[in-house]
């Protein structure tokens, strides 16, 4: 509505306002408010106020413009940095087995003697750490209000390794009672940490998906005519990760925050460039339900003498994880603005042109059929005459 034609409607047509019937006042977000006007006075004072809150919203959701974005995963690029650290415990035991692994390591408990292959007890520390590089893809719809220098974004879907699954390197650093190994001969005094690596966890999903309503973001005009903006975007990580065959991260959402900033360049031909950065960190710790694990092969450095190694079997179970997580990125994201419902010919305005396009289609179908119910007639009509600009 522009201003001029709520003047018109303000003094022009105080009798309908004095009808008691229900007035509906267009509000910003194309909604509207229900103004139930009883034939007094105050009704009329009412509607005054409401209506420049009306115009003045109108104005603002005039200009909204949203475009269509999708990342260009080529051009994109994002580290994703894993600190994890699982305590557990148990036993372990030599693979030694009389029939089966004759020549394998058998565990003994204290510096010398024994022959009998005896548990040993431990607490450990799985330790996953390192960096996935990934080239992300998802979408996004970015709007923006030229006129009030505002953007939103809303619906942000992001796969942040773009379907590559990640790896990192896996350690297990063990704490034991003193014992000693036959098979091969060696000692193992209590005390020492040992770091054995035992291959890789891996990252399978890691998506940000946008959660609530699209957030605003504040416009700032650059001297080469672009613009910069920053915002904190709410999401649901969804990650899922195995480590030595143990599920550690099984898909559940995780609320959490995106914090952007980026830089829009409108282009020609109804377009939109993003540049986008991420830098984000955090720190979780979760419970594990997990069931216990049970004869983990693992092969364990001798310490005394060193150069060998002993094999071994792990029980135990994990209780908790503390997972550190680190996210920076550099976004290319290219937009398109998004069709207007009732533009038939493609040129983001409703008008005469588009109102010539479907009485051509009357009686028929094709685009002009708005509500889809197979004929364009005057319910189609109506849908341009309520979009008109
Ligand atoms: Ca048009
Ligand atoms: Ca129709």
């Amino acid at each position: 509505m522009k201003f001029s034609e709520f003047m018109h409607l303000d003094f022009d047509c105080p009798e309908v306002l004095l009808n008691p019937a229900t007035t509906r006042v267009p509000v910003r977000g194309g909604e509207s408010l229900d103004v139930r006007s009883k034939g007094n006075s105050m009704t009329k004072r009412v509607f005054t106020l409401l209506g420049p809150i009306a115009v003045l919203s109108s104005f603002a959701t005039a200009d909204q413009v949203n475009y269509n974005c999708t990342l260009n995963s080529a051009a994109s690029s994002l580290v994703q940095s894993t600190d994890l650290a699982a305590p557990f415990a148990g036993t372990f035991i030599g693979n030694y087995d009389a029939t089966t692994t004759p020549t394998g390591t058998k565990t003994l408990p204290g510096f010398f003697g024994g022959s009998v292959n005896t548990a040993i007890s431990y607490s450990a520390s799985f330790a996953l750490a390192g960096d996935i590089s990934s080239h992300p893809t998802g979408t996004l719809v970015f709007g923006t209000d030229l006129a009030i220098f505002q953007a939103s974004i809303g619906g942000l879907n992001f796969d942040m390794l773009g379907a590559v699954p990640g790896t990192l390197g896996a350690t297990v650093n063990i704490n034991y009672q003193s014992f000693h190994t036959l098979q091969p001969t060696a000692i193992y005094p209590g005390g020492v940490t040992i770091p054995v690596p035992v291959g890789s966890g891996s990252v399978t999903t890691l998506r940000a998906t946008q959660t609530g309503a699209p957030v605003p973001a504040l416009l700032v005009q650059q001297k080469n005519g672009s613009f910069t903006f920053t915002t904190a975007v709410p999401v649901e990580f969804t990650t899922i990760a195995t480590l030595l065959g143990q599920t550690i991260a099984d898909g559940t959402p995780q609320p959490g925050i995106l914090p952007l900033s980026g830089t829009l360049t409108i282009g020609a031909n109804n377009t939109i460039a993003l540049a986008i950065a991420i830098a984000s960190q955090s720190v979780s710790t979760q419970p594990i339900t997990a069931p216990p694990f049970v004869d983990l092969p693992l092969a364990i450095p001798t310490v005394i003498p060193a150069g060998s190694t002993a094999n071994v079997l792990m029980s135990g179970t994990l209780t908790s994880v503390t997972v550190g997580s680190g996210i920076n990125a550099t976004l290319v994201a290219a937009g398109q603005r998004q069709p207007i419902t009732g533009d038939l010919n493609g040129d983001f305005h409703v008008n005469s042109q588009d109102l010539a396009i479907l009485l051509d289609a009357w009686g028929g179908t094709g685009p002009a059929d708005f509500d889809g119910n197979g004929i364009v007639n005057s319910r189609d009509l109506s849908v341009i005459l309520s979009y008109w600009q």
